[in-house]
């Protein structure tokens, strides 16, 4: 049968890339059309992406499938990370470049807004764990600011929005990248207004919310022109990257567990209905909406983040590293010298991450890692051992013991790190697809067009279209010695 061609746009805070997923009613092959790197710029106000260099990359990419497919191409969806936004004036037009979640104007916001609205009460109406650079923090920030974008503002649209906008000529707020705001209720399945006043935002920006799968039109006249397309469909997905990825685990479990591995761990599990009360309150747990309202019951553990960051420190010291030769040198390097927390509050900011690294291990009175080696293998350990710790957790909270955690996302690809994931937590690790993202985005363009009927068919699709490599674990009891020394650092730090 003739095959039918999906497009995705995949940013991520690291890179982007604009996809094709060719369906030839069985399987899915995906091909690579344009891959680019994301740099966020610095500007006197302070740290923005470089939106319009990706809106390029993104036209390039589409310039090449248009060549490549034709009208075989059924539509093009945007998945991108969560939080950030555009502010919109009442022609269209942009109020400025979007900041960068890691930027530091939120600083303080925190504690602006409890003062507003209690902690507790915030959780209780969003069930989203708290992180400085939520949209919540970062609107309430340009309010306080006395920002003058915020006063002219008609609209706000969210980066993946923004992206189907500016392709398609319609605005639209879509449910999965709107619950990663902390202003959406998952229980009402609507923005909760109710704090959106107390906080003083402007409640005119905060629109009906669309559905991933929903058609936005075609690409706009000037936009095919361009790229070469005649009736390309503009096609909301499930715009947050991490609901994209987790839509595309191939697990038919129950309970699926995951980890989608990049710049962040996101680890959890996906359960049908969202988990409020005290003790997700205490364990720092969050409430993502994906396809069909489920439910991403998940935290955020610092990533690969601590890799990029120690990678970008050193081209700057004029030594260049590939992500595989600091993984090989990594495994070359002595086993539990030096231990971090990953989320310590010091490595969430930009900038000399192997010298905050070290500050880490000498303020716990630790061997101090030195060579790129000992540091990132320091990062990989650390990050197994918060695994494991936040596992311990999530498992008080289902009866099903998953007996597999699936890795997907860039982040599977870093084989010392599924070992010793495995190791730490003792379950078999699943790494693969390493393009989860881009495939949950062609899943959600799948169930638009009626290729597909349901998600777990399209799971099903992904299971038998990708290798997954299966990592047992070695329970070897220095990974409970390890865990014990890591509790101790992290409580002492
Ligand atoms: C991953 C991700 C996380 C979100 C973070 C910031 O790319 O989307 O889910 O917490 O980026 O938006």
């Amino acid at each position: 049968s003739q095959k039918k061609v999906y497009l995705a746009v995949d940013l991520g805070a690291g890179s982007g890339r604009v996809l094709a997923g060719e369906f030839d009613g069985s399987r899915i092959e995906l091909r690579e059309l344009n891959r680019f790197e994301n740099t966020p710029v610095e500007l006197p106000d302070g740290w923005h992406w470089n939106i319009t260099s990706l809106y390029q990359n993104i036209l390039e990419g589409l310039k090449i499938a248009a060549k490549e497919y034709g009208d075989a191409a059924v539509s093009v969806g945007v998945d991108t990370w969560g939080v950030d936004y555009a502010l919109i004036d009442k022609k269209g037009g942009m109020l400025g470049l979007p900041y960068q979640y890691r930027d530091s104007r939120t600083d303080e916001m925190m504690e602006t807004a409890y003062a507003k609205v209690p902690k507790k009460e915030i959780y209780e109406a969003t069930g989203i764990q708290f992180m400085f650079f939520n949209s919540i923090f970062q609107l309430l920030s340009e309010v306080e600011g006395g920002n003058g974008a915020i006063d002219q503002a008609e609209d706000i649209l969210f980066m993946p929005d923004l992206v189907a906008y500016w392709l398609s000529g319609e605005k639209s707020q879509e449910r999965s990248i709107v619950s990663t705001t902390q202003l959406y209720n998952p229980v009402k399945k609507d923005w909760d207004f109710d704090l959106i006043e107390k906080l003083g935002l402007p409640k005119h920006l905060f629109k009906k919310i669309k559905e991933p799968g929903t058609e936005l039109g075609t690409l706009r006249p000037n936009v095919a022109e361009l790229t070469g397309f005649k009736n390309l469909k503009v096609v909301t997905v499930a715009g947050h990257d991490t609901a994209s990825a987790v839509a595309a685990v191939p697990s038919d479990a129950p309970v699926p567990a995951y980890i989608s591995s990049g710049t962040w761990s996101l680890m959890g599990l996906e359960l049908p209905e969202p988990v409020i009360s005290d003790q997700s309150f205490d364990d720092a747990f969050t409430n993502e909406i994906g396809i069909n309202n489920s439910v991403r019951f998940l935290k955020n553990i610092c990533g690969l983040w601590l890799v990029q960051e120690s990678r970008r420190f050193w081209l700057s010291k004029g030594e260049k590293y590939e992500f595989g030769e600091l993984a090989a040198l990594a495994g070359e390097a002595e086993p539990f010298r030096s231990l971090i927390n990953p989320d310590d509050p010091r490595f969430s900011t930009a900038g000399r991450m192997p010298e905050k690294i070290q500050e880490f291990c000498r303020e716990t009175g630790q061997a101090v890692p030195e060579t790129p080696g000992e540091i990132v293998r320091c990062i990989n350990e650390s990050l197994a051992m918060r695994y494991a710790e936040v596992w311990d957790r999530l498992m008080t909270y289902t009866d099903q013991k998953p007996e597999v955690l699936h890795v997907v996302g860039g982040g599977c690809q870093d084989r010392l790190l599924n070992q010793f994931t495995a190791n730490a937590i003792g379950v078999t690790v699943k790494a693969g697809p390493v393009e989860a993202t881009g495939l949950g985005n062609i899943l959600a363009q799948m169930l638009a067009d009626g290729a597909i009927s349901s998600l777990a068919e399209g799971r099903e699709i992904v299971a038998a279209s990708f290798e997954v490599e299966d990592f047992e674990h070695v329970d070897d009891e220095v990974w409970a010695l390890a865990r014990e020394k890591f509790a101790a650092i992290t409580q002492s730090a």
